[in-house]
């Protein structure tokens, strides 16, 4: 089964002033779309053809022959996810359901989350993502980033929120002011709502 790019979920100037529409373009029409047309190309005949993008992601971290595979892979499901952690009118401090309670037990305050998030995104040295994450094991929040197309799924981590640190995801719009762009982000286009449902549908599990 191919796999196949999504629509965004909004039009490509809703998130205008803090993401502009021919970053979108960009962003979602070509690179996101490479990463699918790359990852097509490379699963043909290394058994994972039929798999989830979860598990075969997960598969292909673990062999490092298929790591050229895991790197589009990993991008395909990071950028799924992406599209829908932004939306019109994003941000804000209100967070719906269990969500903000579970924050301020594991991290302190939602004020702490924001500045570790735009910390560890702004720190992040080269290309890569910057995640809230549940860890499987513990069930505890945190956040950290990773380079280039990782993510935290190969590390037994589900990831709630994820912003991309790569220069394609900022350099139209914020040239080479990435702590700016991630404030953007944070404050104006989180989709809290997005978030909270990841957070509800609880950890990703993966045949061993
Ligand atoms: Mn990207």
């Amino acid at each position: 089964m191919a796999f196949t790019l999504p629509e965004l979920p909004y039009a490509y100037d809703a998130l205008a002033p803090y993401m502009s529409s021919e970053t979108l373009e960009f962003h979602h029409d070509k690179h996101h779309k490479a990463y699918i047309d790359k990852g097509n190309e490379l699963i043909q005949g290394t058994g994972l053809e039929d798999a989830t993008l979860e598990q075969a992601m997960v598969s292909a971290f673990k062999d490092p022959k298929h790591a050229g595979l895991f790197n589009q892979l990993g991008q395909h499901y990071n950028h799924l996810h992406f599209w829908n952690w932004m939306k019109p009118n994003g941000g804000g401090t209100s967070l719906p359901g269990n969500l903000e309670s579970k924050i301020k037990e594991d991290l302190g305050s939602f004020d702490a989350l924001r500045d570790d998030f735009l910390k560890k995104g702004a720190g992040q040295f080269g290309s890569g993502w910057v995640w809230l994450a549940q860890d499987g094991a513990s069930g505890k929040l945190e956040v950290l980033g990773t380079p280039n197309g990782e993510n935290p799924v190969p590390y037994g981590k589900t990831p709630l929120l994820g912003c991309d640190v790569w220069e394609h995801s900022y350099y139209i719009d914020y040239r080479n002011a990435r702590p700016k762009y991630l404030e953007a982000f944070f404050d104006n286009l989180v989709n809290w709502d997005y978030v909270a449902e990841l957070y509800e549908k609880g950890p990703i599990k993966l045949a061993a």
